[in-house]
C-alpha cells in the first residue's frame, strides 16, 4: 500500500514536543528533560491530545495517565490494533527516544486516513505514563499497570525523591480513579507494535534503515544500601573507619567484574546512581545508596551474576564491618516478538526492497509489557553513533519517515485482519 508520510509536519511536531522541557540548552544537540507529571509533561500531554482530536480521533486518559487515541474502525467491537510509545524523558536526554513512536504513530494514522483507508479493526495510539524510571524508580509504570505486571497497591505507594507517593502526584495531576481500573483484559488488543530509535549503533554501522525486533532483553533493578560508620575526616583514624563509600566502590567494581565474566555480550549491568550520606567533603561517608540496572536476554544468566555479587557483598560485610541491604525493584522476563507480526514486517520491507535487520532490543520498552497483553513486535530506526539518553541523540528525517511508513503499512495489514 502506497503511503505518503508528511515528513515536514512530523519533524516539526517532534521539534515542538522537544520545547516542552526544563533542560538547560546544550551545545551538543537538543537537550530534553521531561519527567513524568512535571509541568512540561502535562503540557506535552495536552498538546498531543489536541493534535489527535483535531484529526477526529477519540482521546482518553486512564487513572495513571496513559493516553489512548483511537481511530474507530468499521467493526468497533473487534479488539483493536495498537501502537505507541512514551514522551517522558530522563534528565538532559534527547528528543527522539519514545517520541518517534508516539508522533510517528499519530502520523501513520493520519497518513492512512488521508489515503482513504478504512480500518476494519480500530487503530489505537497509546502514550504511556512514565516509561522512564526517573521519578518513581521503576520504568514502564503505565504499561506495567496496563498488563497487570505491577500491583496497583505497590504502585500507588511508590515515592519520588521528595517522598511524594505516586497516588498523590497522579491525582494532583488530574488522574483520579483507582489504579486497579488501569489493567486491560488479555483480549483487549489484537496486536501491539512500537516504532523506536535503536539506541544502539548496529543499524547505522551496517547502513540498514530498519530493525525488526525479535526479542527484548529482560531488565532487573536493585537498590543496595551500604551502612558504615561516619565521622570527622580528620579525627577518625583509618584503622577505626567503616567507610560506606569505599565499600560501595568495591561493590560497583564487583558488578562490572561478574558481568564481564559471563563472556556474553547480552549481559549488561550499570550502577547509575550513588547517593552518599552525609555528602560532605570532610565527613567520612556513613551511608551509600546504589541503584543497579542489570539486563540480559537470558534471565538465568542475569541471576547468576546477582549470586556472584551477593557473595562479594558477604565478603564486604565481614571485611569492612559494614551492613549491606539489597532491595529488589524489578526483575522482569524477556519478551519474544510475535512471529506473525515479524513476518508481516519482513514482507512489508522486502516487497519494497527495503533492507532490514532482525535484532534484539537491549533497551527495554513498554512493548516488553504489552507482550503480555497481545502479540507484539517493534520497528527500530538508526540513531547517530548509537547514542541515546543524551542531547546529541539524533535520527535522520528520512529514517523517521521510512520507519513511519512501514509502521503505517503494517498497522493497515493488522487492522484488516
Ligand atoms: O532504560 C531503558 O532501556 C529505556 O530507555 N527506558
Ligand atoms: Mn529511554
Ligand atoms: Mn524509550
Amino acid at each position: 500500500m502506497q503511503i505518503q508520510i508528511d515528513q515536514a509536519r512530523l519533524l516539526n511536531e517532534l521539534q515542538t514536543l522537544a520545547t516542552f522541557t526544563d533542560a538547560e540548552p546544550d551545545t551538543e544537540g537538543t537537550a530534553v528533560t521531561r519527567v513524568v507529571f512535571s509541568a512540561d509533561d502535562l503540557r506535552a500531554r495536552a498538546w498531543l491530545k489536541e493534535l489527535a482530536t483535531a484529526e477526529g480521533f477519540e482521546a482518553r486518559d486512564d487513572a495513571v495517565g496513559n493516553i489512548f487515541i483511537r481511530w474507530v474502525g468499521r467493526e468497533p467491537n473487534l479488539p483493536a490494533v495498537a501502537t505507541g510509545s512514551h514522551t517522558d524523558a530522563i534528565p538532559h536526554a534527547g528528543m527522539y527516544d519514545g517520541t518517534v513512536g508516539v508522533l510517528g504513530g499519530l502520523e501513520a494514522m493520519r497518513a492512512l486516513k488521508r489515503r482513504g483507508f478504512q480500518p476494519r479493526r480500530s487503530i489505537e495510539l497509546v502514550m504511556f505514563t512514565s516509561e522512564e524510571p526517573t521519578r518513581f524508580g521503576i520504568g514502564c509504570l503505565g504499561s506495567r499497570l496496563l498488563s497487570g505486571t505491577l500491583d496497583p497497591t505497590r504502585a500507588e505507594a511508590l515515592q519520588d525523591k521528595d517522598e511524594a507517593p505516586l497516588g498523590t502526584v497522579r491525582t494532583s495531576a488530574g488522574f483520579t480513579g483507582p489504579l486497579s481500573s488501569v489493567r486491560l483484559p488479555a483480549s483487549h488488543y489484537h496486536a501491539w507494535i512500537e516504532l523506536h530509535i535503536e539506541q544502539g549503533p548496529l543499524l547505522e554501522r551496517e547502513s540498514i534503515p530498519l530493525g525488526i525486533v525479535t526479542s527484548i532483553a529482560a531488565p532487573a533493578g536493585y537498590c543496595f544500601t551500604i551502612t558504615g560508620f561516619g565521622g570527622h575526616a580528620g579525627a577518625l583514624l583509618m584503622p577505626d573507619r567503616k567507610d560506606a563509600l569505599c565499600a560501595a566502590a568495591e561493590l560497583i567494581l564487583s558488578v562490572e567484574k561478574h558481568t564481564l565474566a559471563t563472556g556474553a555480550i547480552d549481559t549488561v549491568a550499570t550502577v547509575g546512581t550513588c547517593a552518599v550520606h552525609p555528602g560532605a567533603v570532610n565527613s567520612v561517608p556513613s551511608r551509600v545508596v546504589l541503584q543497579l540496572d542489570i539486563r540480559d536476554t537470558n534471565p538465568d544468566r542475569r541471576e547468576s551474576v546477582m549470586q556472584d555479587i551477593r557473595r562479594d557483598c558477604e565478603d564486604l560485610r565481614q571485611r569492612r564491618k559494614v551492613t549491606i541491604t539489597e532491595e529488589l525493584v524489578n526483575a522482569d522476563a524477556p519478551a519474544q516478538s510475535s512471529p506473525h507480526i515479524v513476518q508481516l514486517m519482513e514482507e512489508t520491507c522486502s516487497s519494497q526492497g527495503i533492507p532490514y535487520k532482525k535484532m534484539v532490543s537491549r533497551a527495554y520498552h513498554d512493548s516488553l509489557f504489552m507482550a503480555a497483553l497481545a502479540p507484539m513486535a517493534m520497528l527500530f530506526i538508526p540513531c547517530r553513533n548509537g547514542v541515546s539518553h543524551r542531547p546529541d541523540e539524533y535520527a535522520k528525517p528520512e529514517d523517521i519517515a521510512l520507519g513511519t511508513t512501514i509502521l503505517a503499512q503494517v498497522l493497515a495489514k493488522l487492522a484488516s485482519e
